[in-house]
């Protein structure tokens, strides 16, 4: 590697050296022992699904080229890869569910420490999802909303599940019936992918793909929950300036990491750190700080402009500084390492949820019922672990970066609406039209030590704003951009090709009630969020009246890394988009899946995915995705 450090991202670099000094480990000395990573399991022909294995693929023929069952290469990586998908679909579904028990408690009158925050954003989805809102009281609507939510989960009848079906445009909406892969439920899809992969059960590949693919749109309807009922919870997202990377931590306040994905838990951390000022103030801090890690992290500073200290890779380098008095996790992307290094420092590490729980960590049930009480508990272990500090393991970071975030379709609408009122979206996609800019690239996804931390992300995102891509991003690539101070005016001057700049600067004086000015690329959320990236592309299909296939739009996760981001990739490619991934899944042993990944995929849905590592290739090849999609549509 160029760097031996493997990260890019000076915050990272700085606690690094620290971590040397003082011989800690890391997810960084990690990546290094598990070289070289196992050959068979990298190109997924591997089997472990029954007890007659592990199979591998060992063979071109003979019967080493099955498993012992008969498997071949084809059925072995489909499988595998779907489950991934089935993994990826149950987290954010899980997150999803959390979201919504708070929502129907508030309903049942359980809790007091949640309300409706945005009665606007809940009566635009309960007529979205056609259920009546006139002259009805918002609770009661909530009711409807929150039922049809629990049926989403669970629903036998054969109707599409309401949290898509919804939000589809009528062309895809027809696609997924006609292509079998509507899902008319979250749980029973995951089961079903479960099931279907099973030893003994489905051994072809298209077969089993597809119903990947269903499971990736199970995907979608969780996301959908997740987001728009932590809007109708949290409120909507709108333009808000804050700051990132890892000397946000600071040395004068009792310092809290929120880690994980659910605002559930961390928006009320928020509140109780507001309510117990005084008491950290008598500890002798200034006060209570809460910083973000990952998506829970963008999920605060959406809403709350609060800042976001690091994203996956680096969560460690966070309790390095010295100065962190706890570590609030809920769940996903946490590493059981953290509490390793708490153990070093002074750092409390607090698991919150029932089916999140690490050795060495103390775990706080978090409730809905008692959620506030809950969360000055945790406000209040850190207040104590504060006094707790060793003078002599601070070592502060001085990176930390300004950024403006908050763009939810409806701020995006807000925006847009300013120049065109009646047709908001036109101005983006006249602006393609005309050749100012060339499209649109939704970034999203993870750290994978595969790469440079952030390296790629923000290779990339140089490579497309310099041709003048207008870029939308979310999760740890958008963490990514927001800790290089990439998501400011500044770097609109500074990296921005003139017509995207001159794009930018025209929203800016159709807008002059914002307090800020645009950035360079515009985040739109967590990764349940990559939702309101769905809404964007049909948005403009609609806008340009043709399917989504049509529309120049492509995403991309230069670092994918989770099982979550293999279902989003995948819905991404059945919602018709060129998707970019920059580390490889797990299907290089069967040409067959890789030509359906690629090519077939396209014939169908009129996505497919791009794989490249390469991030000056890939670059290129997202930018031709996009000019032939403008081609076709000048035609
Ligand atoms: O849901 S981008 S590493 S933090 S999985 Fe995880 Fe990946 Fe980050 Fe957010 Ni998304
Ligand atoms: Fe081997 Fe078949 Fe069992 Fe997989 S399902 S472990 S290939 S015997």
């Amino acid at each position: 590697p160029k760097n031996p450090l493997r990260t890019t991202d000076p915050g990272t670099i700085e606690m690094l050296k620290v971590a040397q000094e003082n011989k800690l480990e890391t997810v960084f000395d990690r990546f290094v022992a598990q070289q070289p990573q196992c050959g068979f399991g990298y190109k997924g022909i591997c089997c472990r699904i029954c007890l007659a294995g592990p199979c591998r693929v060992k063979a071109e023929d003979g019967p080493a080229s099955r498993g012992i069952c008969g498997a071949t290469a084809y059925t072995i990586v489909s499988r595998n890869l779907v489950r991934m998908i089935a993994g990826g679909a149950a987290s954010h579904s899980e997150h999803a569910r959390h979201v919504l028990h708070t929502a129907h408690e508030l309903v049942e009158g359980k809790t007091k420490d949640y309300e409706i925050k945005s009665p606007e954003k809940l009566h635009k989805l309960a007529e979205k999802l056609g259920i009546e809102t006139l002259n009805r009281d918002n609770m009661e609507i909530l009711g409807d909303v929150t039922e049809l939510a629990y049926e989403d989960f669970g629903r036998y009848k054969d109707r599409p599940a309401a949290f898509l079906d919804s939000f589809l445009i009528e062309q895809r909406h027809n696609k997924f019936l006609n292509t079998n892969i509507m899902p008319r439920n979250i749980d029973g899809t995951v089961t079903e992918l479960m099931a279907q992969t099973a030893q003994g059960v489905d051994a072809d590949p298209v077969n089993i793909i597809f119903g990947g693919l269903k499971g990736s749109l199970a995907d979608l309807v969780g996301e959908y929950i997740g987001t728009n009922l932590s809007d109708v919870l949290f409120g909507i997202p709108e333009p808000i300036v804050s700051e990132a990377n890892l000397g946000v931590i600071e040395e004068k306040m009792v310092n809290i990491a929120v880690h994980g994905h659910n605002p559930v838990l961390s928006e009320m951390v928020v509140g109780a750190a507001r309510e117990l000022k005084a008491e950290a103030q008598k500890a002798g801090a200034e006060g209570v700080n809460i910083v973000g890690i990952c998506c829970t992290g963008n999920e605060l500073l959406m809403r709350e402009g609060v800042y976001l200290a690091t994203s996956s890779a680096s969560q460690e380098m966070a309790i390095l500084t010295g100065v962190l008095d706890a570590m609030v996790v809920d769940i996903q992307c946490i590493y059981p390492s953290l509490t390793q290094l708490c153990d070093c420092y002074h750092t409390k590490m607090i698991t919150t949820e029932a089916i999140m729980k690490v050795p060495g960590a103390q775990h706080l049930a978090f409730n809905s019922e008692t959620a506030m009480e809950d969360a000055k508990k945790l406000v209040r272990i850190a207040i104590e672990a504060y006094k707790r500090r060793d003078p002599k393991k601070i070592a502060l970071s001085k990176t930390r970066n300004s950024l403006v975030a908050g763009f939810s379709i409806e701020a995006l609408t807000d925006i847009f609406g300013k120049i065109n009122p009646e047709r908001p979206f036109s101005v983006l996609t006249d602006a393609i039209l005309s050749g100012q800019i060339k499209g649109v690239v939704q970034m999203a996804g993870c750290n994978n030590l595969k790469r440079q931390q952030d390296e790629s992300h923000v290779a990339i995102l140089k490579a497309l704003v310099k041709n003048d891509v207008f870029v939308v991003a979310t999760g740890c690539s958008a963490g990514a951009f927001a800790k290089m101070g990439l998501m400011n005016s500044e770097a609109v001057e500074e990296y921005a090709g003139e017509g995207l700049k001159s794009f930018i600067r025209q929203l800016e004086e159709a807008n002059p009630q914002l307090s800020t000015k645009l950035p360079l690329v515009f985040h739109l959320g967590s990764c349940v969020d990559n939702s309101r990236g769905m809404d964007l592309v049909q948005a403009m299909a609609k806008e340009l009246g043709v399917d989504t296939p049509k529309v120049p739009f492509a995403a991309s996760a230069p670092e994918a890394m989770h099982e979550k981001a293999v279902a989003i990739g995948s819905y991404c490619v059945s919602m018709g988009i060129p998707t970019h991934v920059g580390t490889m899944p797990y299907l290089e042993g069967s040409d067959l899946i890789y030509g359906i990944a690629t090519q077939i995929a396209h014939d169908v849905f009129g996505g497919n995915f791009i794989f490249e590592v390469d991030e000056k290739v890939a670059a290129q090849k997202i930018l031709n995705a996009l000019e032939y999609r403008t081609w076709k549509l000048r035609i």
